[in-house]
């Protein structure tokens, strides 16, 4: 098939100009905000106490690692503890400008994202809504019933659920069956599916092609949801990342060659908090001052993105907010960077060495958590006091005593029973309901999935997996292909000629050469209701795309504790026979074969 854009240039001299990228533009007052219909009152006492549950919540972890946690005496747990203290303003701002249906990716320091997308998810509940979410973890809700909360009015549903989510991350990290994982995540994997948070991740950036999956899906869906991808500085130099932003901000999701000009709904978020282990990405390890600089690289636009003060709540929700605005617009993908200070070190291990107690000070000195407390109380001339000093003592208390009824709880708790190992490893094979269809189908109907036949009535393989795809793709509109070459050029084997003009592109789409970013984008689309089939074009090439495929796809339906399954199919050639060498004619089955978590299909003949 043609291609429908033709490339030629006059080849006349000029330049190129890159969008400027804004740095720390938020100037707003807390009266215009609350005059501007951006912030009601109540939204900004629930700020602070997301904060506040993100502080005292870390603060108790790294209290319990260092034995002096008074509420549960000579205890310790195994596991990491990266904890993000300093950085609550981005983890509370930026998931507070989020929709309970937007999804949010994080990564290892991932605590405080995953304690604020359950706890704006829960404070966009109503009553009636609480109550359902609440019984459907009724057995745990009994297990930690306080006295002290017997009424069913919004405020007590609120603080039910809010028991709720702080018992079950504790759980998680203490490996308890009642953590959102079942205890087999623990603190660096936190994945809550129902509130739609896909996952923290300990490979750093690990979850950025998942994002970018997560935002095709939700674009293809038409649903609406936009992505937040929350990761540090340090993973923005790592391969993923450039690979998940690349594939977000391809030219055809917007120009018209597919049929829905809409950018891919995704908000970049660099969590810049100045070090990766201990590399500066400052004046060390990048060639840029600001990692929003990358922005440039990847669409005309520059991804809109934004440097933001990362320790101010409401710039960083501020910012959230109009890029929300952008990507459900279709203006998609955004990137903003949040500079930001990690007061601890990366571990509770990190002796920290490498920083001056000056720097940290400094950093100190615009703490979020007490800076908006104090703007909150000072609010004077622009509508407030909106707290009390003992308003904020009272608040202070209440997420501390909380912490330490959960932690007491948690550790009554149990562990995973030693027969439930295995649980979520492998899906159960089950036929599940076929999506109603939309009306505005994207999808030109077929008369026949049926190829023809030699005259013996047979079909080489080729052809046979060609009808394979046609069949499955006419019966579920969930399953799209995409990867790379697979459209005009029908695939290098030419499997997938006739898709595009079949199914259109909105199904049968080229990518970058991104065997990462292809692999990772197909874990995405699995999490959130599709069932991409996604084609690595040599068995060979799977070695680039080894922790999309290891450690994501094969790992989360088992590391959520069974919340997901990924129903995804990465198609491939193997040991090519046509003489192409080393590189070309592997047989990498026997490799991936030993990664728990994969199923692996070598059909010997067509049929
Ligand atoms: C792919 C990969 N490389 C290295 C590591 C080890 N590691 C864990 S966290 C970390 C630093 C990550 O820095 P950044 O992305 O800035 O996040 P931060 O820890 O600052 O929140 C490193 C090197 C890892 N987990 N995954």
């Amino acid at each position: 098939m043609v291609k429908e854009v033709e490339v030629t240039f006059d080849f006349k001299p000029g330049s190129i100009a890159i969008p400027s990228i804004p740095v720390f533009a938020y100037t707003k007052s807390l009266q215009e905000e609350i005059n501007n219909g951006h912030l009601e009152v109540s939204r900004l006492i629930d700020l602070l106490e997301a904060m506040l549950v993100i502080r005292t919540f870390e603060e108790m972890i790294a209290e319990i690692k260092a034995g002096s946690y008074a509420p549960l005496p000579g205890f310790d747990f195994k596991g990491p503890t990266h904890v993000s203290i300093g950085q609550e303003a981005v983890s509370a701002g930026s998931i507070s400008a989020l929709s309970q249906a937007d999804y949010i990716t994080s990564s290892h320091r991932g605590h405080g994202d995953a304690l604020s997308k359950c706890y704006f998810y829960i404070k966009s509940l109503s009553a009636e809504m609480l109550k359902e979410f609440l019984s459907r973890q009724a057995d745990m809700v009994e297990f930690i019933e306080r006295c002290q909360r017997p009424s069913d009015d919004l405020g007590s549903l609120q603080e039910k659920a809010l028991d709720l989510m702080v018992y079950r991350t504790i759980c998680e990290l203490f490996g308890k069956a009642h953590g959102y994982c079942r205890g087999v995540g623990g603190s660096m994997h936190i994945a809550d599916f129902s509130v739609n948070h896909l996952g923290a991740n300990a490979i750093v950036g690990g979850h950025m092609g998942i994002a970018a999956g997560a935002g095709m899906s939700s674009r293809y869906r038409e649903s609406g949801q936009a992505v937040l991808c929350l990761a540090g500085d340090g993973a923005y130099s790592n391969g993923i990342s450039h690979e998940a932003m690349n594939l977000a901000a391809m030219s055809q999701f917007k120009n018209g060659l597919m049929r829905r000009h809409f950018g891919v709904p995704v908000i970049f978020a660099i969590v810049n908090n100045q070090y990766g282990m201990s590399g500066q990405q400052r004046d060390e390890v990048t060639g840029v001052d600001f990692l929003a600089r990358r922005g440039a690289a990847y669409d005309n636009e520059a991804m809109h993105a934004e440097v933001v003060n990362g320790m101010d709540v409401l710039a960083v929700r501020d910012s959230v907010k109009r890029a929300l605005e952008l990507v459900r617009n279709g203006e998609g993908p955004v990137l903003l960077e949040f500079m930001t200070y990690r007061f601890k070190g990366h571990s509770l291990h990190d002796p920290l060495s490498y920083r001056t107690r000056e720097e940290l000070n400094a950093w100190k000195k615009r703490d979020p958590v007490d800076n908006f407390a104090r703007k909150l109380m000072a609010a004077a001339g622009e509508g407030g006091p909106f707290l009390g000093k003992e308003d904020f003592t009272a608040l202070k208390k209440k997420v501390w005593d909380r912490n330490a009824a959960m932690a007491r709880k948690s550790m009554e708790a149990s562990p995973p029973s030693p027969e439930t190992i295995l649980f979520g490893l492998y899906a159960e094979r089950k036929k599940t309901a076929m999506p109603t269809e939309r009306k505005d189908s994207p999808i030109p109907e077929c008369s026949t999935s049926k190829l023809g036949r030699d005259s013996e009535g047979k079909l080489n393989v080729r052809s046979a997996l060609r009808e394979a795809l046609i069949e499955e793709m006419e019966r579920d509109r969930r399953i799209i292909l995409f990867g790379e070459d697979v459209a005009e050029y029908g695939g290098a084997f030419g499997v997938t000629a006739t898709l595009l003009k079949r199914f259109g592109r909105e199904r049968v789409f080229n990518t970058s050469i991104s065997e990462s970013g292809i692999v990772g984008s197909a874990v995405g689309m699995a999490m959130t209701g599709l069932r991409p089939v996604a084609e690595i074009m040599y068995c060979d090439f799977i070695l680039q795309a080894m922790d999309q495929l290891g450690n994501q796809a094969a790992k989360w339906q088992y590391m959520s504790g069974g919340q997901v399954t990924l129903p995804l199919v990465i198609r491939c050639t193997i040991g090519g026979g046509r003489g192409y060498a080393g590189q070309h004619s592997q047989s990498m089955e026997s490799i991936v074969a030993h990664i728990p978590g994969l199923v692996i299909i070598a059909p010997s003949t067509a049929e």
